[in-house]
Formats: C-alpha cells, structure tokens, sequence
C-alpha cells in the first residue's frame, strides 16, 4: 500500500479523500491555492504545498506545479477526485511519466472515454445497450446525414464526440434545420474541443438519467455497485441523488449492471467508473462514461457498505478487487442533497464569509463538507460547499430523515440552496419517484408564471 498520496483538489472532495487515507494508515499531501489556505483539509493534511493563486487554470489546472509537489514530498500516488484534472488523460500520463501512480484507470481508457464516439463504440462492440443513432462520426456528404436522420427518425440530436455533460449538443425537429445544425454543431465544437467531430442519435424526449457505478482491477475483475438516479438537474448541474433508483427491478439491475461490469472486463478498465445511461419506457441507453469518482458516490456507498474512496486507491495500488459480485448487497435507500452557496430561486453564486454553521445530525445522516464557521467560500471555483445525504431502510424512511436534516441545516452569512431542497422534499412527483430530467425546470418555469 502507498505511504503518501497527494490529493490533487479542493473542497469537500479534498477532504472526502484525505480521510479515506487516514483510515487507511496513508499519510496525505493537500495542494492548494492562494484562495483555500484556510481551507479545512488543508489544516488536517501531514503537508501542504501552495500551487499557485485563486484561479483553477494557475493552480488546480496547474499540471507542472502538481508534479512538482508530488516531487518535493516524495508522494508515490496523485489521487485527482472529480473536475479539473480528473479525466485528462495527459495529466495521467505525466503523473505515470514521471514515476507516480494516477488513481484511475490507465490514460488510454480516459481518452477513449472523452472522445464520445469511441466511447460509443466500445459499448457497443461489448454489447451494452446504446441510444440508435449513426453508426460512428457523422459524414460530411449533407446527402448521407439527410439519410442517416431519416433512419434515425426525428427529433434527432447531434453531439461533438469532443464534447459530453451537456456541451456540445443541439436538437433537430425536421430536416429542414438538419443540415445548419449539424454545421453549427461541428464549428462550435471545433472551437471548444478542438474537434469538430459530430454524431447523430434518436432524441429521447422524457427520459431519467440513471447511472451505474462499477469497480474493476488490473486482473479482469469487475462488479456493479447498483444505480443512482440523477434526474433531479438544472442546466446539467445535479442537485439531488438517489440509490437504488425508484422502480427499478432486481432483474433489469441485474441485466445492465451485469452488462457494464462485462464491458469492464472486455475493455481492460481499472479503478471506479460510472456508465451514464438515459432511461425511457423501460430501457436503458447509454450516452458516456465518467472515468472518475463522482460528487454522487456517496449514496451507493450508504446503500453497498463499499468505501468507493479506499477501493480506488486499493486498486490503484495493485490490489485484487476485496469484493465479488454475491458481495454487494443493496439495503435500504439513500438520498443526497447538494447543498450550493446560491440563491436559492436564482441560482446566482454567493460566496463570503459563513457566520455560522449548524450541520444537522441523527440517525442515518452523513454530512460531506469541508465547511466551518468562520470560513469564507472563495468566490473563483464551484458552488458546492457540501452533501447532506440521508439513508433509511425504505426511500420514505430516508425522504423524512432529509426533510428533518434539512429543517436543522443552519448556515448563515451566505445564502445556499437549502429552501430550495425543502420545496423538492414536499414536491409530490418527487415524492413519488421517478420523474425526468426536465421535471425540475418545468416546476421552476411553471412557479416563475406563477408569480
Ligand atoms: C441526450 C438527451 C436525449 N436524447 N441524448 C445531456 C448531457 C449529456 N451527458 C447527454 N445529454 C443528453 N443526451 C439523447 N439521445 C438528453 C440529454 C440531456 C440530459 C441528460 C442527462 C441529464 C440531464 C440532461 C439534461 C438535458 C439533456
């Protein structure tokens, strides 16, 4: 097992990892910025190295001032948590270059994963079910694309294979708009991934977005944790989380799940990684993959007992994966809130100073923050100041205990998006389960008329 990691990230992620580590007997070495000084992880790491000043790009982002750090500690791993470096396969490979281990899977993987179309194919190729759409990159030939769509049937979407989480797409009603699209579609996308690029898939109109996280070794070893389920979203940002998702079957679990974990042992994957899928009248059709542990994991980690944390750096380490598939055992249900320092309505940032901070607590609820009264939320990097995640034996179960930790939630001195979460946990669809990725801002759009 590595004596040293160097976690390279911030907030509640950087200490996420850094107790994982603790437990774990390994010592750490936080990086950070002019900005997150007095940041909490930063004062509980063995060390800490200053990178650069508040802007990610002149720190987080940063990849010579990372490897140095690891350098003059003498770390042996770089764990990237999630955003900024955590899937740029040139980041990997410097990190492996220069003689340290990148907790993740192998920097080839992690390209093929960003490049959608490659992504796309290796799951087909491994038989796991994909949304129809063309075969590979579109053509240039305008005549073949008018074709392709016909096939496909409208509403079509067209994606840059450089692009993923929402950047990069338009939707296309009728093929009078087809053509302008797909070459406004190529020349944004050239622009801003350098790859311009393009794929065509059937646009699914309602569909939830649900998530199967695995784990896998460098011995052909792969499992399923289960799903999550995060159609509670606005403009792609997640706001709620839940595992298992509702209404989903032991059997079609066991089918997509099983499918994911094969697509692992075919592609040669290491470490944890999620399939995103999109799901609608009862299928599932994959879209991408993310190569890193998500702000997420912590639900599927209430309901497995599986520290996803300690199993990447495990595995990292050249460990058989500790766990079968007749291990995982999903109990109970677990919800997670992402508590953003945000105007709760509007969505506009508010950093500053917390002038008080009361977290909630009882049975079942685990809080992920690196937060602390007296603490100033930089205004440079995401919103996010933490998860408030509650678990119960039934989804109702863990529905109250988040409405009770929700009414003890007691931040002051920024606002944050707690009020919003309240009105979410007394919404009847929600209640129910089950609704699509528009449903959030279809309620928003509908209260603004209200108003
Ligand atoms: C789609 C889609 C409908 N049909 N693909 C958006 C993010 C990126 N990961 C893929 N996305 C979508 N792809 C087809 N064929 C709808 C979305 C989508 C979405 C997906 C997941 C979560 C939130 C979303 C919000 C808007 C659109």
């Amino acid at each position: 097992m590595f004596e040293k990691i160097l976690i390279a990230n911030r907030g509640e992620i950087a200490l996420r990892i850094q107790r994982a580590c603790r437990e774990m007997g390994i010592k750490t070495v936080v990086v950070h910025s002019e900005a997150d000084r007095e940041a909490k992880y930063v004062k509980l790491a063995d060390e800490s190295v200053c990178i650069g000043p508040a802007p990610s790009t002149k720190s987080y982002l940063n990849v010579p001032a990372l490897i140095a750090a690891a350098e003059v500690t003498d770390a042996q791993a770089i764990h990237p948590g999630y955003g900024f470096l955590s899937e740029n396969a040139d980041f990997a490979e410097r990190v492996e270059q220069s003689g340290f281990v990148f907790i993740g899977p192998r920097p080839d993987t992690i390209r093929m994963m960003g490049d959608k179309v490659s992504a796309k194919h290796a799951m087909i190729e491994a038989g796991v079910p994909c949304v129809p759409g063309s075969d590979g990159a579109l053509p240039e030939d305008p005549a073949e694309i008018v074709k392709i769509a016909k096939k496909i049937g409208y509403p079509v979407i067209i994606k840059a294979s450089g692009g993923g989480g929402g950047r990069g797409m338009r939707v296309v009603h009728s093929e009078g708009a087809l053509i302008s699209s797909v070459q406004m579609t190529r020349t944004e996308a050239g622009a801003a991934f350098g790859n311009p690029t393009v794929y065509m898939e059937k646009f699914l109109e309602l569909p939830r977005h649900i998530e199967i996280q695995i784990l896998a070794d460098e011995y052909g070893n792969a499992i399923y944790l289960g799903e999550r389920d995060c159609s509670m979203q606005r403009r792609h940002q997640k706001i709620i989380e839940e595992a298992p998702a509702p209404g989903i079957t032991d059997k079609q679990r066991q089918k997509i799940g099983e499918a994911c974990a094969e697509a692992c042992r075919r592609i040669g994957y290491r470490g944890a990684g999620t399939f995103e899928f999109l799901y609608e009248n009862g299928e599932f059709y994959f879209i991408e993959m993310n190569t890193r542990v998500q702000v997420e994991h912590p639900v599927t980690e209430m309901i497995t007992g599986v520290d996803i944390v300690q199993e990447q750096i495990r595995i990292a380490a050249g460990e058989k994966l500790r766990y079968k598939q007749k291990d995982i055992v999903l109990s109970g249900h677990a919800m997670e809130c992402r508590i953003n320092a945000e105007d709760p309505f509007t969505f506009v940032p508010s950093p500053g100073k917390i002038e008080s901070y009361h977290p909630a607590g009882g049975p079942g609820i685990r809080i992920d923050s690196h937060i602390y009264q007296g603490y100033t939320v930089p205004s440079h990097y995401d919103s996010m100041v933490g998860k408030l995640i509650a678990y119960g034996d039934t989804r109702e179960q863990a529905m109250a205990r988040m409405r009770v930790a929700l009414s003890e939630m007691a931040i002051s001195g920024i606002k944050t998006n707690i009020p919003l979460h309240q009105e979410l946990f007394l919404d009847a669809a929600f209640q129910r389960g089950g609704t699509s990725i528009h449903y959030l801002e279809h309620r928003l759009q509908q209260k603004k008329g209200e108003a």
